[in-house]
């Protein structure tokens, strides 16, 4: 379909005809002006333009910042202030501490002339970053800069991408631009953009200690950034962008670990919202469900085959012509399916969630296009008419998120359509199609036979209310005037022909005169923030649950994420597991997960039922596939049914453990999943690891990742370990040096998956399964698993200790001050005759459930492999012990 070999030669020309960078002058340093915590100096074009390919800025501005200890922000822009920034309402700036350079963790230095800068920790004169490899290049359409990096770095993050989780660090490109991206392709661009990554250092060789730093370039710009070695064999990574400014935020990390970067990448880019409780319970979905009675034979099928069922979701097929805010009236009348989500979906404690896509239907007598077009909410073509284009519907119009009348007319839309009283009570929304999605390929999509709506359409509109004073070349970063912004000279490695294809014409202006060339990577969080804010509007004391495939750096302050419309192969299911690595632990992206089983094509028994088995260990669990894949509910086939059933099981055994996960992420930007070498910086053999990962701190997942096997090879670093489901010590000696050991696992049922619990973790489980609590059964809702009692799994380390945490509130308040409870666990084998528990904390949170009973794994103190109980009754309004 995608004429793959043209695009890899036009990629190869861009890069061919550029001209060598020594032509290029760079810029030198003068008026510097300093503080204790801060430096500003005027940067001027330091010889003859090269202009590459547009024209070099003769006048630029450096300001740097020490914000606080551990983050500097470094700010190269034009003088004038006119090249676009992304928009401070859009992604907020994080505030300045002024720190003291002095006393900062990381230093600025640079070079006059030409200029270039370094990054250097200050504790160990390391140096991070170091642009003097190459001239700065900061022209009117095109952006580099080089930095200089250790051999064979250690990087990760620079998403959304679907390679390997440390990133190739030789001959690597990744391209920047939100596209819609079937299949997810490797070493291209997919759904979302994250110009950040991570570098971890293990300090071998110079006697340091491991350290991890992060780079967020604050850049919303198209762009391909190189990670290759020089032909010296100088290592590099390099940004090419198409526009912006280099905004950079250098993140020092601390001595608690790699986490600290995550948790100041956070501070940067937003924290993530907090989900609803209900949102951890397993989802279902599939494009191409006929009509209604097939989807309420859908929930009656899981109910029949015992596995637990949360949500159902409804993709475009309840729409009546694929329009937004409209049901299908004989697949899907809308008085039947608002009695099936009332009676049969919340009657029985399940939830459902509908999808909405961008692309408005343009025609005049469609209600949401014609309020919409009265408001003017629309992007506007060159003639001043509703720039259209195709999607599902058809002819569409697009919203443009940046007009504040666009979120007051979809905020009315949506309280309409889902006015719980007699609309279609939705529990939260799913938001496609918005990277912004076109399905025109080039300029010559619409033909003239639509020419007579458009007229029709055209003469109903009133002028766009503008804002009057402000323009291009006002200094107010809102983007360069006469630029080409249809076809750019620099052609980055989009994995469609032009920036153009198949998204919204990046020539497009928006409300606030900034255009789709600078904004275009945003689309999807400004439609992610417009929706949040309209779930709000209808449940103000509620968090909004909202799913949104195109991201940016800050999205997860709106919604969660899935990754795209993958296939049902084996190697898609291995490659969620480096998505979620990524998104988890570097981008900021906690609530996120793959399309269990797949979505293109036809899933396989055994796939599927190792699919569902690892989708619970991930935090967003939902099955769904397109209308031309087969039906793969879970109940479908025996293997996989059974497998799922375990799986869910588990998974509502362990839900607290990810909500609690969840809160931390929100509370300060702690990864909920994170990677091995977060826990074990200082071994390298963890660095590469993306085939296992760790929810939270305490559990380690290692599924079988080869195709149809039974047996699984991994890297269990140091330290004690026992088996999850079992609960024995592993066997495991710690080999030579201290380090981990690769441990292989053979007859690994098609239900099964190793799960270790580190040893010095505490872990709070719910009694929702028949096997824990056999009075009351399975819980098949997320409802029923709140009102179950927990048991406390102990699982000491090497020196008979171990700690945990527990949050807990009523699963759904934005704001649950007062009413909430955060729970700090801590065993002391040496302590009591054979070993005390303890629960402090805060207790803000009603509640009649209780600690029922209270494990230690292993002996407590010396590693055998029996288990010891205490059972009881421990309210968790207070704080208590336990003696063992
Ligand atoms: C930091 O310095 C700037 C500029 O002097 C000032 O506007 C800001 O209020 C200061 N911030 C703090 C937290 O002191
Ligand atoms: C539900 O199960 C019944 C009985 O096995 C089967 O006939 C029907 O096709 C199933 N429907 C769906 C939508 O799964
Ligand atoms: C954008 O450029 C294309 C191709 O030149 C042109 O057809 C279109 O009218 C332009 N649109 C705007 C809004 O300038
Ligand atoms: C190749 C393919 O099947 N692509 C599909 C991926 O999914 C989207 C829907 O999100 C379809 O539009 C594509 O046709």
């Amino acid at each position: 379909m995608m004429p793959k070999p043209v695009l890899a030669l036009l990629s190869l020309l861009s890069i061919a005809s550029a001209a060598p960078l020594a032509t290029c002058p760079g810029y030198r340093v003068t008026n510097v002006q300093s503080g204790d915590s801060y430096l500003v100096a005027d940067l001027t074009l330091a010889g003859t333009s090269c202009n590459l390919y547009s024209q070099d800025i003769t006048n630029l501005r450096l300001t740097v910042e020490y914000q606080t200890d551990t983050r500097l922000h470094v700010l190269i822009s034009d003088r004038e202030q006119n090249v676009y920034q992304i928009q401070d309402n859009i992604l907020p700036r994080p505030a300045s501490q002024n720190a003291s350079s002095q006393t900062a963790h990381l230093r600025f230095s640079y070079e006059a002339n030409p200029f270039s800068f370094k990054v250097t920790r200050a504790s160990t004169g390391d140096v991070l970053f170091d642009t003097s490899p190459s001239p700065l290049i900061f022209e009117t359409q095109y952006l580099r800069l080089r930095t200089r990096l250790p051999p064979n770095p250690n990087l990760y993050g620079l998403g959304e991408h679907s390679d390997s989780f440390r990133l190739p660090t030789d001959g690597y490109k990744r391209t920047l631009w939100n596209s819609e991206a079937p299949y997810i392709p490797q070493n291209q661009n997919l759904y979302g953009s994250h110009p950040v990554y991570f570098e971890h250092r293990s300090g071998g060789g110079t006697g340091s200690a491991p350290a991890t730093h992060g780079v967020f370039l604050r850049s919303a710009a198209g762009m391909d950034i190189m990670i290759g070695r020089s032909d010296s064999g100088e290592q590099y990574l390099e940004y090419n962008t198409i526009g912006g400014v280099f905004d950079f935020y250098f993140l020092a990390g601390g001595a608690a670990g790699p986490e600290e970067v995550s948790k100041q990448y956070a501070a940067v880019a937003g924290l993530p919202a907090m989900m609803p409780y209900w949102s951890l319970g397993f989802h279902q979905c599939k494009y191409g469900w006929p009509d209604l009675a097939h989807v309420k034979q859908v929930v009656a099928n899981y109910s029949a085959a015992g596995i637990p069922l949360e949500a159902m979701w409804g993709d475009i097929d309840y729409m009546d012509n694929k329009l937004d805010f409209s049901t299908d009236p004989v697949r899907y009348p809308r008085d039947q399916l608002r009695e099936f989500v009332q009676d049969e979906l919340h009657g029985k404690g399940l939830r459902y969630v509908q999808i909405l896509d961008p692309g408005i239907r343009y025609k005049s007598d469609y209600g949401p296009f014609k309020r919409g077009a009265e408001k003017g909410v629309f992007l506007k073509a060159a003639d001043g008419s509703w720039y259209r284009g195709l999607q599902w519907p058809g002819e569409v119009v697009w919203p443009d998120w940046i007009a504040p009348q666009t979120k007051e007319w979809w905020t009315t839309e949506i309280l309409t359509f889902y006015d719980p009283n007699n609309g279609i009570d939705v529990d939260g929304l799913w938001i496609d199609m918005n990277e912004a999605s076109n399905m025109c390929a080039d300029t010559t999509c619409l033909s003239s036979a639509q020419e007579t709506t458009r007229r029709s359409v055209h003469t109903n509109q009133r002028p766009l209310p503008s804002l009057a004073a402000r323009a291009p070349g006002d200094g107010q970063h809102l983007g360069l005037p006469n630029r080409d912004l249809f076809s750019p000279q620099y052609r980055i490695s989009n994995h469609y022909p032009s920036l153009s294809s198949r998204t919204l014409f990046t020539n497009v202006t928006n409300f606030d005169t900034t255009t789709q060339y600078d904004t275009h990577n945003l689309y999807a969080l400004t439609m992610s923030s417009s929706s949040h804010s309209a779930l709000l509007s209808r449940s103000p004391t509620k968090r909004p649950f909202l799913l949104t495939r195109s991201t940016f750096s800050g999205s997860s302050r709106f919604a969660a994420h899935w990754f795209g419309d993958n296939f049902s192969s084996w190697a898609d299911y291995r490659a969620s597991i480096r998505q979620l690595l990524s998104f988890s632990a570097v981008h900021n992206y906690p609530m996120v997960g793959s399309d269990v089983c797949g979505f293109n094509g036809q899933a396989q028994e055994r796939m599927c039922a190792r699919w569902a088995v690892l989708g619970a260990w991930q935090p967003f669990y939902r099955n769904h596939a397109d209308v031309s894949a087969s039906d793969q509910e879970f109940y479908r086939w025996e293997v996989v049914k059974d497998a799922a059933r375990k799986a869910v099981a588990v998974r509502y055994r362990l839900l607290d453990y990810f909500y609690t996960g969840l809160y931390g992420a929100s509370k300060d930007g702690t990864p909920l999943v994170r990677p091995l070498w977060f826990l074990w910086p200082e071994d390298e053999n963890t660095y590469g690891a993306d085939t296992q990962f760790l929810v939270g701190d305490g559990l380690l997942v290692n599924p079988v990742v080869e195709d149809d096997s039974q047996t699984v090879s991994f890297y269990l670093p140091e330290g004690v370990w026992y088996d999850f489901f079992s609960h024995k010590r592993v066997d495991h000696q710690t080999g030579h040096g201290g380090g981990g050991q690769t441990i292989t696992v053979e007859g690994v049922g098609w239900d099964q998956i190793p799960v270790y619990i580190r040893g010095g973790s505490i872990l709070p489980l719910r009694l929702s399964d028949a096997s824990s609590d056999s009075e009351k059964g399975q819980a098949m809702t997320t409802k029923e698993v709140r009102t179950r009692n927990f048991e406390i799994i102990v699982a000491p380390d090497a020196n008979g200790k171990a700690s945990g945490r527990l949050y807990l509130d009523d699963g759904e308040s934005l704001d649950s001050s007062g009413r909430e409870s955060e729970i700090e666990f801590g065993w002391d084998g040496s302590l009591g005759s054979q070993g005390r528990l303890e629960a402090r904390g805060t207790f803000g949170y009603e509640t009649e459930v209780k600690v029922v009973r209270v494990v230690v794994l292993g002996d407590g103190v010396n590693g055998g492999s029996g288990e010891r109980k205490v059972e009881g009754s421990w309210g968790l309004m207070g704080g208590f012990t336990v003696d063992f």
